[in-house]
């Protein structure tokens, strides 16, 4: 039979591993279907009509077609919220509301800070280019700016949005993975409640199922 849902695009591609963490974690069926990057299949006529962005992801749930990774995790984690499963908080709005505070912080605080470095230090090699070192240290400096905030929260509570994980929590993984696995993972240890969370985070078994099947980890 085929899986009710639909994601388009490599695992491997941080806003495309955002929305299968969540369907891991509410253990909802789907099937990847690759949209090939170095061929340029994400321009393509048949993936603008899932995506006019001609970007990664997009998701298929029946006749609804989704892109934006944040929008789409939100969808999955509210229609396919089980009762162990609550990551969006929506019965109760004061939590709800701190769960959209944290996920608008990762969206514009953190991932401007943290993607430059990624992209730098893992795809520009993987296509024979330099990286360029002013950039990652520019970055750098931004995400340790960012990382003064998160230590203070996160040392008031477990996670951002309060004393329970959240998608705003899991939305900060696909980048903070890979980051994990470069010579500036050590940059945490300056944040030790950061990278306790950090810690928690990767241990979540829904996050292990995901992270096995990276290459490189
Ligand atoms: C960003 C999508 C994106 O940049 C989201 O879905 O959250 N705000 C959007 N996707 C990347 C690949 S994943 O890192 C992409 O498609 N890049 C190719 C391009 O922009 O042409």
């Amino acid at each position: 039979m085929e899986a009710p849902v639909k994601v388009f695009g490599p695992l491997l591609s941080p806003n495309v591993t955002r929305v299968i963490l969540c369907l891991e974690e509410v253990g909802v069926e789907y099937e990847i279907v690759n949209v090939d990057f170095n061929t340029g299949e994400h321009k393509s006529p048949q993936h603008l009509q899932r995506n006019p962005f001609g970007q990664l992801p997009a998701f298929q749930d029946g006749e609804l077609m989704l892109f934006e990774s944040r929008a789409i995790s939100r969808h999955v984690l509210r229609k396919y919220k089980t009762s162990e499963v609550n990551l969006l908080r929506e019965d109760n709005t004061s939590e709800a509301a701190l769960v959209d505070v944290w996920l608008d912080v990762e969206a514009h605080q953190y991932d401007p800070a943290i993607a430059p470095i990624i992209y730098q230090l893992i795809l520009v090699p993987m296509s024979g280019g330099t990286p360029d070192q002013k950039l990652i240290d520019e970055s750098l400096e931004k995400m340790k700016k960012v990382l003064d905030v998160y230590e203070a929260q996160l040392s008031k509570h477990k996670y951002l949005a309060g004393d329970f994980v959240s998608l705003a929590d899991l939305s900060h993984l696909p980048y903070t993975v890979h980051f994990m696995a470069t010579p500036f993972a050590s940059v945490l240890d300056s944040y030790p409640s950061v990278k306790a969370w950090v810690h928690d985070l990767l241990s979540r078994p829904a996050v292990q199922r995901v992270i096995s099947q990276f290459p490189r980890y």
